[in-house]
């Protein structure tokens, strides 16, 4: 059901090479960038009309309009499940808690006296937010997307989500229901590409936005990369990843629940098993086999993403071994499971998200932890974070100089300029001093 990778014997190699043995995914978001680039330019020249059609041909079903009207968002919420909305709710109290914390203060310093420097954290205008559907119908990343854009106090929020044939053209009514309940009232019903592209470009019902967040499949990627640079994007998010970092106190039954949890996301899910102990290794083979038989999809999900060979178990010599390889592989969730799991959690330095011993599993993550769940994947967490409060902002420096300390300083702003071939950069400030430079 799931391959293994024995590492145990000679030194890992370093860096690059390592992470040539670990599995991953294949993601080719390149290759759909020409499927989406018509898609986009539809959308730029004629607006609704182009993701009506796009809509009828992906989703399947023809739209009157693209917003939702409001009366379906408050019906939604009625008639929510009250175990599912009392879910929601700590959900977002948790996230809340958590994101609040996030929230970046006005700073100045005093570089010299008169002279300051302020950094102002300023959030973007406005943002859409991508929420998928189809195979995923996610109302948990609602809450992980609109919770730390309002903590970073974004006036416009706008959630695309794809149309639903079943639920008469509108988005599932789990995704409108925790729109409502999160205060979003801009909801359209948009999905792939042509929602991406209807946030960039804007249409005759929807103002364009600055930053386009949340998770997708690879059109919404490849759209995302396509339409870089006018607007922002958080990351291009790939197939969910686990990677569990075991050793012989590990129990069986939960590394293996927890792989299985991810895998259930997608046929392309990584699930990854490091460990010491191939008495580990075996037991939770083992349980795999248990537990996948009991559990619901399987074939199109659960058993590909397993046997892909972008999952594994890695046998290691030593957990200092584990350790390395855990932070080559930069895994979207890791959980550490071991004797001393805080210590060695403390020694992390990639991944999105580091889950801590036996109570902590990836799943409570998604949900109910606090914590942000749309994380870098594909190895990304090497040099990125997931979504924080931090992902809406934008930092200005505010220079504030009075003429005595810019006077102070001018001799050295000229030096620099000239060692530029940049002379009008120094006569910039000589011009404020009969174009001189000040004395010292
Ligand atoms: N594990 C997914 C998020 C999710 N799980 C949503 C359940 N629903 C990526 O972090
Ligand atoms: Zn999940």
């Amino acid at each position: 059901m799931i391959s293994r990778i024995d590492l145990r014997g000679d030194a890992l190699p370093e860096g690059g090479a390592l992470r040539d043995l670990l599995p991953r995914a294949e993601f080719d978001v390149e290759a759909a960038l020409e499927t989406v680039r018509p898609i986009c330019e539809d959308v730029r020249h004629r607006g609704s009309a182009a993701v009506i059609d796009w809509g009828e041909k992906f989703d399947g079903v023809r739209l009157e309009s693209v917003r939702v009207p409001a009366a379906a968002l408050a019906r939604a919420l009625d008639e929510l499940d009250p175990a599912v909305r009392a879910a929601l709710d700590e959900s977002i109290r948790r996230a809340r808690l958590v994101h609040r914390a996030q929230r970046r203060t006005t700073h100045t310093t005093q570089v010299v006296p008169g002279g300051t420097v302020t950094e102002k954290w300023v959030p973007v205008d406005r943002v859409g937010l991508y929420v998928p559907g189809g195979r995923a119908v996610y109302p948990s990343s609602v809450v992980m997307n609109v919770v730390p854009a309002q903590e970073a106090g974004v006036p416009g929020l706008a959630v695309a989500s794809p149309p639903q044939r079943e639920f008469g053209g509108l988005p599932h009514p789990t995704i409108l229901a925790a729109c409502a309940l999160l205060g979003v009232d801009e909801v359209y019903a948009a999905g792939g590409a042509q929602a991406v592209a209807m946030f960039a470009y804007g249409t005759d019902d929807c103002l364009p936005v600055d930053l386009v967040t949340g998770p997708g499949n690879i059109y919404v990627a490849a759209a995302k990369r396509l339409l870089k640079g006018r607007i922002g994007i958080d990351a291009e998010a790939g197939p969910t990843e686990i990677a569990i970092l075991a050793d012989a106190t590990a129990d069986p039954v939960h590394v293996a629940a927890d792989l299985i949890s991810q895998a259930e996301h997608d046929p392309m899910a990584a699930a990854v098993l490091v460990t010491d102990s191939e008495e580990l290794a075996a037991a939770t083979e083992a349980e795999l086999v248990t537990q996948v038989a009991a559990t619901k999809h399987v074939e199109e999900r659960i058993e590909p993403a397993l046997a892909g060979r972008q999952s594994a178990i890695v046998l290691v010599n030593d957990l200092e071994d584990g350790l390395t390889v855990v932070n080559a592989y930069a895994a979207e969730h890791l959980e550490i499971q071991t004797a001393d799991a805080a210590a060695l959690a403390d020694r992390v330095r990639n991944a999105g998200a580091v889950f801590v011993g036996p109570w902590s599993p990836v799943s409570l993550g998604d949900y109910c932890a606090g914590s942000n769940h749309v994380l870098p994947t594909g190895g990304c967490a090497c040099h990125s974070s997931g979504l924080s409060v931090q992902s809406f902002l934008r930092g200005i420096h505010i220079v504030d100089y009075t003429r005595d300390a810019l006077a102070e300083v001018t001799h050295h702003v000229v030096a620099l300029a000239e060692a530029e071939d940049l002379p009008a950069h120094g006569a910039a400030l000589k011009a404020r001093f009969g174009w001189k430079v000040p004395q010292q």
